[in-house]
């Protein structure tokens, strides 16, 4: 899979591995294939629906000024859904900013994700609880973090793995290629999953890389792959067998996810400035849940009863979420000083002092 293009023979496994064509048909990988019930295939289709529709819903909440902000995942849920669902218990993810489909299959409360876009908490979450770390906006810098959680896996002898998830723009860093070399040369039990969404913010792939970017892990010393990031069955293939070499003592591995950033980078941005729309479509037809439907249509693995129960759902869980956000008390000013450090600090201390003079200089 590392090799040059001049390199690779005719029979060579194909740059993208793929499960499920946009059409809907399944296909044949030599190295990645899977066994999957119709019951686990609608499962997946559920999880992929609920998940666009608890972005949607925050979208709207936030144009409607309930959130100071949101990073949609509209386009990445079968990137997110796939590797999310390949983890067991035990293995450990470490998110970006957008892995809401990655929370949702570490069943995290998806009110508690709004929590921290509201400006009403620092996160929302105990990642010990469900093993998904805090939203981390620095961008690569969760990298860092992930490989020395997997050194600790490492040392503990422990039979998981970690997981952490960076964008196509983070690749770019320099603590994602710090942690590249950590992961190498210590064998550390994680897998890189990058989702290669095309764009970091305004910034198009090409002025982050010559060459694909899959192939920068052999430069590293470890293997690459890049999967088709809008087929969910081939990110669950791809992901449970990274993540089962890495647990069995084979290192990392880095998954590019080939997928495509549907909507805006923030609420705050305007795709339009800077990108075709001629893009946007053809990349709908590549669409994560259309091809799931079609399959389970196709093979007579779901009847309308099954789609409609789920949207039915679907609206159900936006306008819980919906309430719920709405309902979320606002903290305390004090409050902040509160999770700085775990045990009580002078300089928090003091500062925490101040501010409460500062506030009681606003009563009557
Ligand atoms: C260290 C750092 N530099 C710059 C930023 C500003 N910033 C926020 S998102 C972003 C682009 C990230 O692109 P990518 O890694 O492709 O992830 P995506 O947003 O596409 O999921 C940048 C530059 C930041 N948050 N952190
Ligand atoms: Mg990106």
């Amino acid at each position: 899979m590392n090799e040059d293009d001049a390199s690779r023979g005719a029979d060579a496994p194909p740059e993208l591995v793929q499960l499920l064509t946009p059409e809907g048909e399944r296909v044949e990988h030599p190295d990645y294939d899977i066994e999957l019930t119709p019951e686990e295939v609608r499962s997946l289709y559920r999880d992929l629906v609920l998940v666009r529709r608890i972005d949607l819903e925050a979208v709207a909440l936030q144009r409607q000024g309930e959130l100071g902000i949101w990073a949609s995942l509209l386009g990445q849920e079968a990137a997110q859904i796939g590797s999310g669902r390949a983890l067991t218990d035990a293995d450990m993810a470490f998110p970006t900013y957008r892995e809401h489909g990655v929370a949702w299959c570490r069943d995290v409360d998806p009110v508690k994700l709004l929590g921290l876009f509201r400006g009403v908490n620092h996160g929302g979450w105990d990642p010990k609880e469900h093993n998904f770390h805090l939203y981390t906006i620095v961008i690569g810098s969760q990298t860092l973090h992930a490989v020395g959680y997997a050194m600790g896996i490492q040392r503990d002898d422990a039979s998981a793995a970690t997981i952490v998830y960076f964008g196509d723009g983070a690749t770019s860093q320099g603590d994602v290629n710090e942690s590249f070399i950590w992961a190498s040369v210590f064998n550390a039990p994680i897998v890189f999953f990058c989702q290669n969404n095309q764009w970091a913010i305004s910034e198009p792939l090409e002025k982050q890389s010559r060459i694909p970017l899959y192939r920068r892990a052999s430069g590293f010393g470890f293997p690459g792959i890049r999967v088709d990031g809008n087929d969910v069955f081939a990110c669950l293939a791809v992901t449970k067998k990274a993540l089962e070499a890495a647990r069995t003592g084979q290192g990392p591995t880095l998954i590019e996810a080939f997928t495509y950033r549907m909507g805006a980078h923030t609420t705050t941005d305007d795709p339009t400035r800077y990108r075709v729309a001629s893009e946007l479509e053809a990349w709908k037809l590549k669409d994560p849940i259309e091809r799931v439907k079609a399959y389970l249509f196709k093979n007579e693995l779901a009847d309308q009863e099954f789609f409609d129960s789920v949207d039915a759902e679907a609206d159900r869980l936006g306008a819980d979420l919906r309430r719920r956000c709405l309902a979320m008390p606002d903290p305390e000013p004090l409050d902040i000083f509160d999770h700085v450090y775990r045990e009580p600090h002078a300089l928090i201390d003091q500062e925490r002092a101040q501010f409460a003079a500062y506030l009681e200089g606003f009563r009557d």
